[in-house]
């Protein structure tokens, strides 16, 4: 079991907020705003993408994780979630971030082939 209907167009929704408010982030830099307004509007998106992947995280363990458990196969979903979190911290240490479609080319499951 994947996203339900409704999930998905809570996230979907949830990250064209998001979108939304970075664009306005990034005209701020564009039109040399005070560094700590850029920051704090900056810090806003970030919460709000936070909010989007716990929201990520409760749908996958609701249903995902369940499912895998019912069917003997909880090591899996426990490794690929430990994953998760391992990769995190990495996207803060490199000086230089992959463009988007180079990131989601490293991923696996279904990012795995798009691009
Ligand atoms: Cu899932």
């Amino acid at each position: 079991m994947a996203l339900t209907d409704a999930n998905k167009e809570r996230i979907k929704a949830r990250l064209a907020k998001a979108i939304g408010h970075l664009n306005a982030v990034h005209r701020m830099v564009d039109e040399k705003k005070y560094c700590i307004d850029v920051l704090n509007q900056l810090k806003a998106v970030q919460a709000a993408l936070d909010r989007s992947s716990e929201e990520i995280l409760r749908q996958h363990l609701e249903t995902c994780v369940v499912d895998a458990i019912q069917k003997q196969d909880s090591k899996r979903v426990v490794e690929e979630l430990m994953q998760v979190f391992r990769q995190s911290p990495v996207l803060y240490e490199t000086d230089e971030q992959p463009s988007a479609p180079d990131f989601l080319a490293k991923q696996s499951g279904c990012c795995k082939n798009q691009n």
